[in-house]
């Protein structure tokens, strides 16, 4: 990229805040504007070492406001929109959807209307990259791998709701010629992921001795990539990629949760010593499955390894070290994020589960 001047919207949660970092630290931008709602999961602590960069932007605002949006691209002569903005918890999408179909399916629809009247025909240069997800492509049984020709099977609100933001942004392809292009990534892990979702919950309980909740039987599987990983695979997809293709992006590293549960356990053991002379396994407990749980997720990243080069550099057993270690180093941002609203997220997600 060269002197690219960027939208980021989302830019406060965690892949978002991840990202805005890596493309000031290594990208060539001129400008990053990054517009975010701050919902319970955006949170600006993330970004306090980039505040003062001249380069970035923070816009406190809604990816529905379409008055914004085209008044942001317009001001700062965008070129490029990462769009990462989403309710992205599949538990929260089942006791609430209304929030997913607003956010992720008209916000990206008004930003794709933003960008086909501010850009109209000058889009020779320019790119909306929509950052998505494999759940998309429903559930695998055993054995398989999800490819960019996979049919589409959503089966949860959250998912629904990405596949129909993923539609969405195709047909503006297809019918407008609008320069987008797609990521469809597996489930991400690292530093500033929201204690909701399942390494993050596991670390933070089983650091304070509270049960581990694992749903079903602990079977389902989750092909989980370090989120530098994923960060990367966007830049490469925005220098190199082909507008109107989507890019699978995976970690090639499977896990049943439950592993993945006793792996942080045992870190932990060794790391901060046995809870009472009890090794932190014993808090695992399994509890009512969520509801249309989806059994296995697998990424075949062939196609982005060969067009692009871009193969992920952190192994599972460095990585989930590595962000244990940040979490355990960064109390301060969890005290932060876990205000009152997350304990009475905890309380009617688990209590009685
Ligand atoms: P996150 O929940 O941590 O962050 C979402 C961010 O979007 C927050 O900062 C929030 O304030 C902001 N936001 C929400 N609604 C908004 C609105 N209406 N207007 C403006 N900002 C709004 O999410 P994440 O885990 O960082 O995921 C980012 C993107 O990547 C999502 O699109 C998600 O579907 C996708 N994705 C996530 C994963 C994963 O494992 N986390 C994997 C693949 C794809
Ligand atoms: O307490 C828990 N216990 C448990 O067993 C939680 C929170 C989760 N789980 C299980 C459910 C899943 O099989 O762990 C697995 C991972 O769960 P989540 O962290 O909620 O992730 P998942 O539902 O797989 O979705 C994630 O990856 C794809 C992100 O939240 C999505 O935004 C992304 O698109």
């Amino acid at each position: 990229m060269t002197g690219k001047r960027l939208l980021v919207t989302g830019g406060a949660g965690f892949i978002g805040s991840n990202f805005v970092r890596m493309a000031l630290a290594e990208a060539d931008i001129a400008c990053l504007v990054n517009l975010d709602k701050l919902t319970y999961a955006g949170n600006l602590r993330s970004l306090a070492d980039v505040e003062d960069d001249a380069r970035y932007v923070f816009v406190r605002g809604d990816i529905c406001d379409r008055p914004l949006v085209e008044r942001l691209l317009r001001e700062h002569d965008i070129g490029t929109i990462v769009h990462f903005a989403a309710e992205s918890h599949v538990d929260r999408s089942i006791v609430g959807p209304d929030a997913f179909v607003r956010t992720n399916v008209v916000g990206t629809f008004t930003l794709l209307e933003a960008a086909r009247t501010v850009w109209g025909d000058d889009v020779a240069n320019r790119r909306f990259l929509h950052v998505s997800t494999d759940e998309v492509y429903g559930s695998l049984g055993e054995t398989g791998y999800f490819s960019e020709t996979t049919p589409y099977d959503p089966r949860s609100p959250y998912s629904a709701s990405k596949a129909g933001s993923d539609h969405l942004a195709s047909a503006y392809f297809h019918t407008y010629g609008l320069p987008v292009l797609i990521t469809n990534c597996s489930n991400n892990y690292g530093p500033y992921q929201f204690p909701e979702k399942l390494i993050p919950l596991i670390i933070n309980n089983a650091r304070q001795g509270k049960e581990l909740p694992v749903y079903g039987d602990g079977r389902n599987v989750r092909d989980w990539l370090y989120v530098d990983d994923h960060c990367r695979a966007i830049l490469a997809v925005l220098q190199g990629g082909r507008p109107g293709e989507t890019y699978n992006i995976g970690g090639n590293s499977e896990k049943q949760n439950i592993e993945v549960v006793q792996t942080i356990c045992d870190l932990l053991d060794v790391k901060l010593g046995l809870l009472d002379g009890r090794p932190r396994r014993s808090l695992i407990r399994f509890v009512k499955d969520r509801a249309g749980h989806d059994r296995r997720y697998a990424i075949d990243a062939t196609k982005i390894r060969n067009e692009l080069g871009w193969k992920p550099q952190v192994r599972f057993e460095e990585g989930i070290q590595k962000t244990i270690d940040w979490y355990l180093e960064h109390q301060d941002w969890l005290d932060a994020v876990l205000d009152g609203s997350y304990q009475d997220y905890y309380a009617r997600m688990y209590e009685n589960r």
